[in-house]
């Protein structure tokens, strides 16, 4: 018998939670179907640090944080981040002790392709990644690579980035790379996180890297190019290494729940996710291809009324429109239909849109998480699948990126351990009262990491991550216990978190106290068996 002492700590959970009679269930049946698979994600910029490392060039975000600091929020970089570049064998670790069923890493192009373009492959950026790769899979947990989590190479946003229709082969050929170096390893590659972001808040706000203010007409410059991005990318896999490694790619877009603040407002929440998620979805998943037709008409009826010759809206060719589902979802927002203008810099997933004069709010009852944008409805998730379901047909859904913002210091993180259970629970109805076929779940994010221009104040990890030592020590917060025991399970049903025995505080020290109960209890339950 494993001796109770020389369990380590993760040991001790599984076994205390396996404890039956002493866990208190939740109701219901929340099982998940058999091969559900469950995931934590994180991104190259958040957490690699080594910013510089070997040939590593910069990326959009090692300008912004660099040349730009003050935008922010607490004026710091990833120059260093959770430094997962020399960890990776603790997040390894740390993926392991949640018994994933994979980790959902992103590729930095400029690590693995300093030039930006494919000429040149470093040998540090490709063993980096091979470590990684092997290392999670030795532990029986697979790799879920993004090939693109926001980090552009600079050299090529000074030849226009996104804006330039080059830059779909640009990428195409970097995804060759990495498919030929990596593919016969990986099943689920996804090619772009968040074209969303990306384009509207890159190019049309510019409140994140590379600070374009162009809503008008660069916003979609950029919708256009990252989609046939996606499209080249999915085309060299189909053609080059389907056959070999039979892996499935998606984008990983990012789905606000949007519904009419009023029932008049109805209309303007289906437009709303016309140009939200449809504008990332219809060229991809619909027959025709193309554009949504309701958001291509509003904007050529826009800019001819502007004087424009054509539309704002670059149109696809029939040849691009031959060209080819992952869900990351937060938050939601209720729609509301305005008389005045809404100006075009006031536009953002989740503000408004200047194109049909909708502002984007929250309900009283959603309460706020600790970013200005993080409104909390549950039933928005199921909302996502079930309308995704219902417009673009029966396909299999991996949720990519889902999870709860909170100040660093919380370690007994009890109300991100609501959101994860209430959110789940909107995804296990999806699957078994809607028949939408989810097979995957990932909890954003593994550790605590630089959450972009808000810095590292606002904080999504399941571990957390000492920033102020050089070690960047991770520590396990109480909805990393939960997560783990729901994996463990398969289900929701497990013992409510609170009864879950915790170690407190930063420290992996049991209390002496704690360790006596722990004791008793054992006793107790091996003289029952
Ligand atoms: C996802 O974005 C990202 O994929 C992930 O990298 C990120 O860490 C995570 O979710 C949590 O945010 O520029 O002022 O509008 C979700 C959307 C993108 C919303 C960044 C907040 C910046 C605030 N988030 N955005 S602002």
């Amino acid at each position: 018998m494993l001796s109770f002492f020389t369990m380590n700590f993760w040991q001790l959970v599984v076994f205390i939670s396996s404890l039956a009679p002493l866990g208190r269930a939740a109701s219901g049946n929340l099982t998940f179907p058999p091969g559900f698979r469950w995931g934590a994600a994180t991104a190259a910029y958040q957490v690699e640090g080594a910013w510089n490392q070997s040939e590593k060039s910069p990326s959009i975000w090692d300008k912004v944080v660099h040349e730009y600091n003050h935008l922010i929020q607490d004026r710091s970089n990833g120059d260093v981040a959770c430094d997962s570049y020399h960890l990776w064998k603790r997040d390894i670790q740390m993926a392991k002790e949640l018994g994933l069923d994979f980790y959902r890493f992103s590729i930095a192009w400029t690590r693995l392709v300093p030039n930006g373009f494919s000429n040149a492959i470093s040998e540090d950026g490709k063993n980096y990644y091979n470590n990684l790769i092997d290392g999670l899979l030795a532990h029986g947990i697979q790799p879920m690579p993004t090939l693109y989590h926001w980090d552009l190479p600079q050299r090529l946003q000074d030849l226009g980035g996104w804006t330039n229709p080059l830059v779909a082969d640009w990428f195409a050929d970097y995804a060759r790379v990495a498919f030929s170096l990596f593919g016969d390893r990986v099943e689920y590659w996804i090619t772009i996180n968040e074209p969303t972001m990306v384009c509207e808040l890159g190019y049309g706000l510019g409140l994140v890297a590379p600070l374009i203010k162009e809503p008008e007409v660069g916003k979609y410059m950029c919708i256009k190019n990252i989609m046939l991005a996606h499209a080249k990318a999915y085309r060299v896999y189909e053609r080059e290494f389907k056959d070999r490694f039979n892996g499935k790619l998606s984008l990983a877009n990012h789905y606000v729940w949007y519904e009419g603040e009023t029932d008049s407002d109805g209309i303007a929440a289906e437009l709303t996710r016309q140009f939200q998620y449809g504008l990332y979805l219809h060229a991809v998943y619909s027959k025709e291809g193309g554009w949504p037709p309701a958001v291509e008409q509003h904007i050529a009826e826009n800019s001819r009324r502007e004087g424009y010759n054509s539309s704002r809206l670059p149109a696809f060719t029939q040849e691009e429109k031959a060209l080819a589902r992952a869900v990351n979802h937060y938050s939601s927002r209720a729609v509301r239909q305005r008389r005045a203008r809404v100006p075009a810099a006031q536009s953002s997933p989740f503000s408004g849109n200047f194109e049909f004069n909708v502002t984007y709010e929250g309900r009283p009852e959603w309460k706020k998480g600790r970013s200005f944008w993080f409104l909390i409805n549950p039933a928005g998730l199921r909302n996502v699948l079930t309308w995704l379901k219902t417009r673009y047909g029966d396909h299999e859904v991996i949720i990519t990126e889902n999870g709860y913002s909170d100040v660093p210091d919380v370690v007994n993180d009890d109300v991100r351990i609501n959101y994860f259970r209430e959110y789940l629970t909107q995804v296990h109805r999806a699957i078994t009262e809607d028949g939408v076929n989810v097979t995957g779940y990932t909890a954003w994010s593994l550790m605590d990491n630089i959450e972009w221009v808000e810095g590292y104040k606002s904080t999504f990890g399941l571990y957390q991550v000492d920033f102020s030592r050089a070690e960047r020590p991770r520590t396990p917060r109480k909805s990393a216990r939960y997560y783990a025991s729901v994996v463990r399970a398969n289900s929701l049903d497990v013992p409510e978190p609170q009864d879950i025995i915790m170690i407190n505080g930063a420290s992996q020290m049991w209390t002496s106290s704690m360790r006596i109960f722990v004791l008793l209890m054992a006793l107790f339950t091996f003289r029952n068996t």
